[in-house]
C-alpha cells in the first residue's frame, strides 16, 4: 500500500489518482463529522458552495435536516449549529441529515470526491480508519489535509502522521511511505504523540479558534485519540455515512 500526504488539496497533482482518499481536517471538521455519525447522525452531506447547499437542504424534509458550518470559525447565520464536535450530541443529530460547509473541510472532501473509496479521519477514529485501509487494502491511498486557505496546517499533518506511524507499526512490511510529506507528518506525530492537544493549542488555527472564544472543550475533543469506531464513508457523492 503506497500511502501520500499531501497537507492542502491543491498540492495533489491531477495525475495522481489513488484508490482510497483519506481527508482530514482535525479543528474541527473531520472531528466533527466523526463525532456526528457517532452520536447517531443519518449522513453528512457535504458542500463546499452554501447556495448549492441551501438549495439541497430545502429539498430535504425539515423535520430531519439539520444546517451545520463555519466560516472564519464562527456560526454561519441562519444554521443551526456551527462546526463544534461538542455540540453534535445525540439529542441533536440522531436521525438527522446534516447539511455541512465550513471554510477548508468540506473543500477538500470536494476536491477528492472522485476516488473510488473516500473516508474522512480525526484523531478520535484514527485506529478505526486504520483498520479500516488494512482490510480494504488499496494499492495506493492519498491522505488530504485541508490546511487554511491554501496553506500548512500543523494539526491536519499530525494527524496525517499518526495514521502513517500506526499502518507502519501494525503492517510495516506493505506500507511504503510514499512522499516526503508523509515522512515529515509521521516525525511530526513521533514529537507530538504523548501530547497532541498541545500540539493543536499551538497551530495557527488553534491560536485562531483560542482568539474567538473559549474553545477547551473543542481542543480537549478533537484532541482525543483512538476512542471512536466509526468510519465516514462517502456513499454517493459529497454524502458520508457511519460504518
Ligand atoms: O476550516 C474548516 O473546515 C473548519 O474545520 C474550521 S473551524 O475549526 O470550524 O473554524
Amino acid at each position: 500500500m503506497q500511502v501520500s500526504y499531501f497537507h492542502v488539496p491543491v498540492h495533489m497533482p491531477d495525475d495522481v489518482t489513488p484508490e482510497a482518499a483519506v481527508v482530514i481536517d482535525v479543528l474541527r471538521a473531520t472531528t466533527t463529522i466523526a463525532w456526528a455519525l457517532h452520536n447517531g447522525a443519518e449522513a453528512v452531506e457535504a458542500f463546499a458552495d452554501l447556495e448549492v447547499l441551501r438549495t439541497a437542504a430545502d429539498a430535504w424534509p425539515e423535520s430531519t435536516r439539520l444546517l451545520l458550518g463555519e466560516r472564519g470559525g464562527q456560526m454561519i447565520a441562519g444554521f443551526d449549529l456551527g462546526n463544534s464536535p461538542v455540540a453534535v450530541i445525540p439529542e441533536r443529530v440522531a436521525g438527522k441529515r446534516l447539511f455541512m460547509s465550513t471554510t477548508n473541510g468540506t473543500r477538500a472532501l470536494d476536491r477528492v470526491r472522485d476516488v473510488p473509496l473516500l473516508m474522512t479521519a480525526a484523531l478520535p477514529n484514527r485506529e478505526a480508519v486504520v483498520q479500516r485501509l488494512l482490510e480494504r487494502r488499496p494499492a495506493s491511498v492519498a491522505i488530504v489535509g485541508s490546511g487554511w486557505e491554501g496553506s500548512y496546517s500543523l494539526e491536519d499533518s499530525l494527524a496525517a502522521g499518526a495514521i502513517g506511524f500506526r499502518l507502519q507499526q501494525l503492517d510495516p512490511d506493505a506500507i511504503v511511505v510514499a512522499n516526503d510529506e508523509m515522512t515529515a507528518a509521521i516525525a511530526l506525530w513521533q514529537t507530538w504523540m504523548h501530547d497532541p492537544e498541545a500540539c493543536l493549542r499551538i497551530a495557527s488555527h488553534g491560536q485562531r479558534l483560542i482568539g474567538l472564544g473559549d474553545h477547551n472543550a473543542d481542543f480537549h475533543c478533537c484532541a482525543g485519540v483512538d476512542q471512536l469506531r466509526v468510519v465516514p464513508i462517502q456513499d454517493q457523492p459529497g454524502v458520508l455515512k457511519a460504518s
